[in-house]
């Protein structure tokens, strides 16, 4: 039975039936497992004097998040003004100079930011941090269905060219594609093959956690995300772009508010970076702005912690794939945004700016993609802009039964998706052909080589279409091409 899945982030909502979504009852951690110092940062409270007797970092209600930005390297300024402020340091990076801080008080930022060494200070979201990043609860195993049904390859797979790659090249296990998203379950048995549970983990909240199963998904939507770039190509089920590839869990969206906070963005980054994955796939925007505007001095702080993340990352060899998102919107001329911030009470018709953007999919080297229905013209719902959209790839149509993207979801089970956040995995699995193929290319090669052998699109008879055929606002430079990803058919 296959259902259309409640969908959250970059799938398109509303036209959805059924919801079959995990409900969290697992585990309860330890108090200070939340508060153990995030990936990279294992020196700094040691490094700093009088660190021994500061007590360990305690939930309190009107608890906030703030990132405090150095100049990399060295992050003991931002340290000492969160401290001198009655602070705690929740997560620190100081390859690249950001700590997360937690504070209560209305002037924690505005102070923090005068001192000396500290370049940014910024709140990371507009609410409360909720009781449960300083008691992580492991999502539970749900328990598992036997896929069935004869696997064929769908009309997404077919529109890139993967039903000519298949049989040729699935990928190899020494790709590492990360999943940052609401968690995966790695038991699927479509998954299972190509899961790493070594290589997962939870940077919910904003901090690392490794305990088994904190990747876990908190939804369906990062499992059906892992599908489509490595479902096992064995016979029953369904297909992934590239099922010989490894794949591993970063959860991002935290509970109970299903949002990717910034610190935990910044984490899964960092996290990426370290664990040497070769491509991470965002199907997501950070919350809780949908555009960040860098007049404003909390975005501006925002805006550059994940700057700095998303190119560390790159800088060790990641290559980032980002969904465009869903608003039917032209990201190179933004007006106005009544989304955000999404965590507590929107502002109305907030003024944008060319340089409000969204994270991560507009910053520099992220892979941006929008979404194509069945007949390849771009889906209604997809975003779309003048030398924003780099290519395309199958995000389905909603509402009819054949003609969204049919993936995995939690516990052996299959459901229908639409949208940039289905259409961005079909480009991570056709990158992690080509980083299979060529393991020793950099993410600038990997990118450059993914759009020459994009196949181009003509604009359709629509206005908001700029551009001519080899490149255009609605589809970049074509739609990605697993076949030629793979070798198979026409090279270029
Ligand atoms: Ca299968
Ligand atoms: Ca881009
Ligand atoms: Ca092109």
């Amino acid at each position: 039975m296959i259902a259309w899945h409640a969908a959250q982030r970059r799938c398109v909502a509303g036209f959805l039936a059924v919801a079959l979504v995990s409900l969290l009852s697992g585990v309860v951690a330890g108090p200070t497992a939340a508060a153990a110092p995030a990936v990279g940062s294992g020196a700094v409270p040691a490094a700093i004097p009088g660190a021994a007797a500061v007590p360990v970092p305690q939930w309190e209600p009107g608890l906030r998040s703030y990132f405090v930005l150095t100049a990399p390297g060295d992050v003991s300024p931002a340290i000492g003004a969160i401290r001198a402020n009655g602070g705690s340091v929740f997560a620190a990076y100081p390859a690249i100079g950001v700590v997360v801080a937690h504070a209560t008080g209305e002037n924690f930022a505005s102070t923090v930011r005068k001192a000396p060494g500290v370049q940014q200070a910024g709140a990371t979201r507009a609410s409360d941090i909720p009781k449960q990043a300083y008691e992580p609860v492991v999502p539970p195993r749900p328990p598992q269905h036997t896929p069935m049904g004869q696997e064929r390859p769908r009309w997404n797979l077919t529109q890139i060219g993967a039903d000519k790659s298949l049989p040729v090249a699935s990928g190899s296990r020494d790709v590492v594609v990360g999943v940052l998203d609401t968690g995966v379950d790695g038991e699927h048995a479509e998954l299972d093959d190509a899961f790493d549970e070594n290589k997962s983990a939870s940077c919910a909240y904003g901090s690392l956690d490794r305990r088994d199963g904190a990747w876990r998904d908190t939804n369906s939507h990062g499992t059906h995300v892992a599908g489509t770039i490595a479902a096992a190509k064995d016979g029953v089920g369904v297909l992934g772009v590239a099922p010989g590839v490894t794949v591993a869990s970063v959860r991002v969206a935290e509970q109970p508010s299903g949002l990717f906070f910034p610190e935990n963005a910044v984490c899964g980054f960092m996290f990426a970076a370290q664990q040497g994955f070769d491509v991470t796939n965002n199907s997501y925007y950070v919350d809780p702005w949908q555009y960040l505007c860098p007049d404003d001095p909390d975005q501006s702080a925002i805006l550059e912690a994940v700057r700095r993340a998303v190119r560390h990352a790159e800088r060790n060899g990641v290559l980032h794939v980002a969904a465009a998102g869903n608003s039917d919107y032209d990201l190179a001329n933004k007006t106005t945004d009544s989304s955000s911030p999404n965590d507590s009470k929107p502002t109305a018709n907030r003024p944008l700016t060319a340089d409000c953007i969204d994270l991560p999919t507009e910053l520099p080297g992220v892979v941006t993609v929008s979404a194509t229905g069945m007949e390849q013209r771009k889906a209604s719902y997809s975003n779309y802009g003048t030398d924003k959209i780099d290519v395309t790839a199958p995000g389905g149509d909603p509402g009819h039964q054949d003609e969204g993207v049919l993936s995995t979801t939690p516990g052996g089970r299959f459901g229908m998706k639409a949208g940039t956040s289905m259409a961005a995995p079909h480009v991570t699995g056709v990158a992690a052909l080509l980083a299979s193929a060529h393991p020793e290319w950099t993410p600038a090669e990997l990118r450059q080589r993914l759009y020459a052998q994009a196949r181009d699109i003509d604009c359709p008879d629509d206005d908001r279409c700029v551009g001519d055929t080899a490149r255009n606002s609605f589809y970049g430079e074509g739609v990605v091409n697993a076949a030629a990803a793979a070798g198979v058919g026409k090279a270029r």
